[in-house]
């Protein structure tokens, strides 16, 4: 580890409070001077550190860059922080995993970004994805499943980012079918899922789990096609809770997917979690739009609703408007 890396590790771990030069050169056995140097490197990065004579640095709570060090203190013991690949910008995470996954990189790697510039929903729709307010996080599975049973994974992904999200935050969340996560009637993350199969074998190689959060934002600051509709779990302050904390938090979540697919709890949770049952909704496809009664959620996530002329049908594809849905029945 550089000594810029330990330094952060020990800022991070007395955010803030201050730390003397004198200590963290005593800690880490370099000079005072090389203590001084890091720091500066580290305010150019963009860290909220202050520096007062005679008390050392402090790293400000306000501070929140995406860093290693910064989720460590978080993160679950059995999590090898060499996993974690982290940009400030890229196109998109699902992307770069899909790279990394064709040079042979581990099970359960992190792609983290400040930033995308080409973030992107299902069906080639873009993910609005502006740096330093949200989270764009993707990672690598290898789960033991048929491609029929894939759908699982994202459902249980929306139950263990819910989990994540509440847990740092206290704030509810609420699922709307299939993969796009509500607090407070607004979108705040929306999950997509890409399969990379084996050409040979048809298998599937590796599920790259995208996970993109409105992080901190105000709503009216979203760009107007999805005003109204995105929000962010904060508008501003975020009382001290920082986006390293709630990524450590469902990286923690995510280590037990397997567990929770082979227990059957993801989808007791995500039916629990639904925003959807029980309502009247739109089904839209590319060709119609039928309105349904949602009736429940099958265990591999498939809708299972009443249409109009009195026929039940489980629909695994598709969209379904949020039209109405909050209006009394
Ligand atoms: C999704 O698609 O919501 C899945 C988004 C996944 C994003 C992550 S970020 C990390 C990883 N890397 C990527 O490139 N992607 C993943 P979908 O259900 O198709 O919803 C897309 C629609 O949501 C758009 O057409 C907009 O209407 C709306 N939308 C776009 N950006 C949004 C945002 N930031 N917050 C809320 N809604 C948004």
């Amino acid at each position: 580890m550089s000594t810029k890396s330990r330094i952060l590790h020990e800022l991070e771990r007395n955010r803030g409070s201050f730390l003397s030069g004198e200590t963290l050169a005593e800690q880490l056995s370099v000079s005072r001077s090389a203590v001084w140097k890091a720091v500066n490197e580290l305010k150019k990065e963009g860290y909220a550190i202050t520096s007062v004579t005679k008390k050392g640095y402090r790293l400000e709570t306000s501070s929140d860059l995406i860093s290693r060090e910064g989720m460590l203190p978080f993160l679950s013991a059995d999590y090898d922080p060499e996993n974690l690949y982290i940009y400030k910008v890229i196109d998109s995470t699902n992307s770069e995993a899909k790279r990394l996954v064709a040079k042979g990189v581990k099970e359960y790697a992190v792609i983290l970004s400040e930033e995308q510039t080409g973030g992107r929903g299902r069906l080639g729709r873009d993910f609005y994805s502006p740096v330093g307010s949200g989270i764009y996080m993707s990672m690598v599975l290898r789960p033991k499943i048929s491609i029929e049973k894939a759908i699982r994974v994202t459902t249980a992904a929306c139950v263990a980012v819910c989990r994540a999200i509440e847990e740092v935050t206290g704030k509810t969340c609420e699922i709307k079918w299939v993969n796009d996560i509500y607090s407070g009637n607004r979108k705040i993350c929306g999950i997509l899922t890409e399969a990379v199969s084996n050409f040979e074998t048809g298998e599937i190689e590796s599920i790259i789990l995208g996970i993109g959060i409105n992080f901190r934002r105000k709503d009216e600051e979203f760009p107007e096609e999805i005003r109204g509709k995105a929000g962010a779990l904060f508008q501003t302050e975020t009382g001290g809770i920082t986006r390293n904390r709630l990524i450590a938090s469902m990286i923690n979540q995510l280590l037990r997917l397997n567990e929770m697919i082979e227990s059957g709890v993801y989808i007791r949770e995500y039916r629990e979690r639904s925003l959807v049952i029980g309502k009247t909704v739109d089904l839209v496809s590319r060709s119609s739009t039928r309105k349904a009664r949602v009736l429940g959620i099958d265990e591999d996530g498939g809708l299972e609703v009443l249409l109009e002329d009195g026929s039940g049908e489980v629909v695994r594809s598709g969209e379904i408007s949020l039209r109405g849905l909050f209006e009394k029945e």
